[in-house]
């Protein structure tokens, strides 16, 4: 069975379908987002998370950019997980992962505390603008888990160490880390079976 949830949001600006489950395969995802870079980024995540995803954007206004439609779709991603997760009953709520892709590492620690915050701390001394021939960007990404961590309800910090001139692998190394940790964060632990991780007996 496991726990799934399904999401729809209508707005003027995007019209978005998500349904997941948490206790997937990884390899069964359907993503339609409309932006090809995204639509690999999301599967990636999916598949180390081991999450079954599908998610369709139905229409967006991609034609200004893919601003409200890269927001949107962090905010349905995480309302569907959060109301797949429930009561979050047994948890482990803290996950610590990370991805190497060549010499750039990225590492995430989330805790799913009901408290939603999102950091991208950058390492290095080299400033990372927008790829100017690239659709997406490091700015994107940070916009993307923002909006998906204060719709989860977790706290995340992603860190990125020697940063590369590539936005697909900066990008790519980091939703790796975040769907391992976010996997590790959401198993079950047997030893917690019932029990909300919380001293506060609850997590909003
Ligand atoms: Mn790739």
């Amino acid at each position: 069975m496991g726990r799934t949830a399904t999401i729809e949001r209508k707005s003027k600006e995007t019209h978005i379908k998500a349904t997941v489950n948490v206790d997937g395969r990884g390899d069964r995802s359907r993503i339609r987002t409309g932006i090809a870079f995204l639509d690999h980024m999301v599967e990636l995540f999916c598949f180390h998370g081991l999450f079954d995803l599908e998610l369709e954007v139905v229409s967006s206004d991609t034609a200004i950019d893919i601003h409200h439609t890269n927001e949107d779709i962090g905010i349905v991603l995480g309302k569907a997980v959060k109301q797949a997760l429930g009561e979050k009953a047994g948890i482990r709520r803290f996950g610590s992962k990370g991805a190497p892709m060549e010499a750039t590492v990225a590492r995430c620690i989330i805790d799913i505390s009901g408290r939603g915050y999102f950091h991208l701390n950058v390492e290095g001394d080299k400033l990372v603008q927008p790829g100017e021939k690239q659709e997406y960007s490091l700015s994107y990404l940070e916009h993307f888990m923002e909006s998906f961590a204060h719709n989860l309800g977790a706290t995340m910090s992603v860190t990125l160490q020697n940063v590369s001139d590539d936005v697909h692998t900066n990008v790519e190394a980091v939703f790796k880390a975040v769907g391992l940790a976010l996997d590790e964060a959401t198993q079950v632990d047997p030893r917690r079976e019932g029990i909300v991780p919380s001293t506060k007996g609850i997590i909003d």
